[in-house]
């Protein structure tokens, strides 16, 4: 009788964990990409699943500002692209979620804590639209911070995340593009247009900068998170690289942003700006900015309201599942 043979994965050594954690830090150290599949320290999944859920909950609330103005857009084109822009972040959203589950969090339980407050969502989408401007405005100023922060994330030490942000970066290029063609439009309209896209200029600046964290001596998560290569750069580098990017751009469009600090800088050639109000970023991202109740209250109502399509959607895969 032949000697039983054994399994391939009885015999094969299990690495011991100093072993996976060294296999890690090279992979890190090389720039190459962790997958699904890899051994990952914990602090790592977990700083992961904070950051991109916190991501794709802020694609998600990020399309009800510009959702509340679908009905009133001012013409049909208009209506078109800010139909297909609002479409472009509930994709952005879906794309962020699957990259959560990934690494084994459950999309339905990241929902729950989204609208328990357990989760944050991004301080820029707990402000008012008050004017048909305010779609130009956050395509200009909000998507470019966003572009901004995103695209350094497209080498994220994270396989999956990486390679949703090349996604989304492209089509948030569009948004901006689109944003600043309508305030190209409507500056090159009446006074009262003019005034409308100054007036909502001077409501999103100062909290388009603050979209970037808080400063760098302040950000706990920063130092680790550059270590692990998952961000590339800290959040006042990414700040200033979008100031220095505005300041022309807004130039060009003929408007003033408001800060009377903000100067050219000979000696650096980079912008010199104003201080940031953190008192208000902690009052908005602790729940009690000027939108926060609505926007999660809204997204309760989407879950609670919308539950039966889920059900009736998944119902087939449950019955043969069991
Ligand atoms: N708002 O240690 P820090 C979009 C939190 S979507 C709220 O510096 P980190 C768009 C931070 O989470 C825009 N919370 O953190 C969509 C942390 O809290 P916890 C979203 C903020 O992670 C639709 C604490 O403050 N983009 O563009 O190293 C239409 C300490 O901060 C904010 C992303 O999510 C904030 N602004 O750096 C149009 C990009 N800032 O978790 C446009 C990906 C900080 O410790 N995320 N906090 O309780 C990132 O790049 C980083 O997570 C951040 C923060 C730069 C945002």
């Amino acid at each position: 009788m032949s000697a039983p043979t054994l399994d391939r994965r009885e015999t094969a050594a299990v690495p011991d964990e100093a072993a996976l954690q060294a296999h890690f830090d090279a992979t890190i150290a090389a720039d190459r990409r962790v997958e699904p599949r890899d051994w990952m320290p914990e602090a790592y999944r977990a700083g992961l699943v904070r950051q991109i859920a916190q991501h794709a909950h802020s694609e998600i609330i990020g399309m009800q500002p510009e959702g509340d103005w679908l009905l009133a857009a001012p013409s049909l084109r208009r209506k078109a692209v800010l139909l297909a822009k609002v479409q472009d972040e509930a994709g952005h959203g879906m794309y962020l979620y699957s990259a959560a589950e990934t690494l084994g969090a459950d999309r339905a339980d990241l929902t729950d804590k989204l609208i328990e407050g357990r989760q944050k969502y991004s301080s820029i989408f707990n402000y008012p639209t008050l004017t048909y401007a305010d779609c130009g405005v956050i395509g200009w100023l909000v998507d470019g911070a966003a572009i901004c922060n995103q695209v350094p994330l497209c080498r994220s030490s994270y396989g999956p995340y990486a390679r949703a942000m090349i996604r989304v970066c492209k089509e948030e290029s569009f948004h901006q593009r689109q944003g600043y063609e309508l305030l190209m439009t409507m500056m090159r309209g009446t006074d009262a247009q003019r005034a409308m896209v100054q007036d909502a200029v001077d409501r999103w600046w100062w909290p388009s900068l603050m979209m970037f964290g808080p400063p760098d001596d302040d950000s706990p998560n920063s130092a680790q998170s550059m270590a692990w290569g998952v961000k590339r750069h800290s959040n006042d580098e990414l700040r200033q690289r979008y100031v220095d990017m505005s300041v022309p751009q807004a130039a060009a469009l003929g408007v003033t942003l408001p800060d009377p600090e903000l100067a050219l800088d000979p000696e650096t050639g980079r912008y010199r700006f104003g201080r940031i109000d953190w008192a208000e970023f902690k009052q908005v991202i602790s729940g009690n900015g000027p939108c926060n109740a609505e926007r999660v209250s809204r997204r309760r109502a989407a879950r609670d309201d919308n539950a039966w399509v889920l059900e009736a959607a998944t119902a087939y895969a449950d019955k043969h599942a069991s």
